[in-house]
């Protein structure tokens, strides 16, 4: 089996939520370190002009987006399994207020709290990307009594699942909920300039909080970028070609596409043809002068898949 590769950087809380999937699957994996702003040179051959944090490899197949990331793990580590009690597809719709809704407020937060004191450069590259291209920091910063009544109401939703007793938010055994909540908990205890007083409110949180943090991020080894290349110019795409007659976009295999985040108005799409399509994922084939011919892989929901 290939090793597993992850493309991301410490401070990266998407990429913290992935941390702790590979610890609950106490996993040994690869960790190359990307740069936090563009350009991406290392990062780009394999996804052909995805730039989101972070990004997985597994020889010359290559998975896009902490959602399709997290589906790969569970399918080639089944144990022990994320959704205990069968819980996936409520956690998965868990994920799309996490991931969503939670994850801009949580943004604002730190964003509106920051204000002048972030770096130029990072504000002039995530301003537009969180907020539209007519984002205002004044008005972040002037909205922060208002974001914080939301985020409290929504952490309450946390404590009070907390306060029943569970270790963690489905019972005795950690899950994808623990994750997907505990990364934001993560970013607002470590980015939010008075984070950690915000957080003693939540009694119940903060003790799971340090429970989920026990829990580790399984055994990384660091890894170059170069080798990582390496491994994809040396590796065939090893996802079979697969069709989905029910495809509502009538998507087939071998049909050249384009596939964007719907999260990044105005990135460039990644171009390729169709391998595999299915209800949850999409994967194209491309070819890249640096590491030949690779499998990227995408999530059907955020994602618009165009025919070129
Ligand atoms: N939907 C994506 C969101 C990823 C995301 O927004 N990641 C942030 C970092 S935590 C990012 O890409 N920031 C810009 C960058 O790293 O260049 C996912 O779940 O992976």
């Amino acid at each position: 089996m290939p090793e597993i590769i992850l493309h991301h950087y410490p401070q990266s809380p998407v990429s913290e939520k992935v941390r702790v999937v590979l610890g609950m699957k106490d996993l040994d994996w690869r960790s190359v370190e990307i740069p936090r702003l563009p350009p991406k040179p290392d990062l780009m051959p394999l996804t052909g002009g995805y730039r989101l944090t972070p990004v997985m490899q597994a020889g010359a197949d290559v998975y896009c987006d902490s959602q399709c990331i997290i589906r790969e793990l569970e399918r080639r580590f089944p144990e022990p399994t994320l959704f205990p009690g069968g819980s996936a597809g409520m956690a998965w719709g868990v994920s799309r207020w996490t991931d969503g809704a939670l994850f801009e407020e949580t943004i604002a937060l730190v964003f509106g709290d920051a204000g002048r004191d972030m770096p130029a450069a990072f504000a002039a590259d995530r301003g537009p990307l969180y907020f539209g291209p007519g984002y205002d920091m004044a008005a972040l910063k002037a909205a922060l009594p208002e974001t914080l009544a939301k985020l409290r109401a929504q952490l309450g939703w946390m404590e009070s699942r907390l306060a029943t007793g569970r270790a963690f938010m489905l019972g005795a055994q950690p899950g994808l909920p623990d994750a997907l909540c505990y990364y934001l908990i993560w970013f607002i205890r470590g980015r939010y300039s008075k984070g950690p007083e915000f957080l003693a409110q939540f009694e119940h949180l903060c003790a799971w909080e340090e429970r989920v943090q026990a829990i580790g991020h399984g055994r990384p080894a660091d890894m170059t970028a170069a080798e990582a290349l390496d491994i994809a110019r040396d590796t065939r795409p090893a996802t079979p070609e697969r069709a989905d007659p029910d495809d509502p976009q009538g998507l087939k295999p071998g049909e050249p596409v384009e596939i964007a985040a719907e999260q990044v108005e105005g990135a460039p799409p990644v171009a390729g043809r169709i391998l595999s399509v299915g209800a949850q994922e999409i994967a194209v084939l491309r070819e890249d002068p640096r590491v030949g011919e690779v499998a990227v892989h995408f999530p059907r929901v955020g994602y618009r898949v165009l025919r070129v």
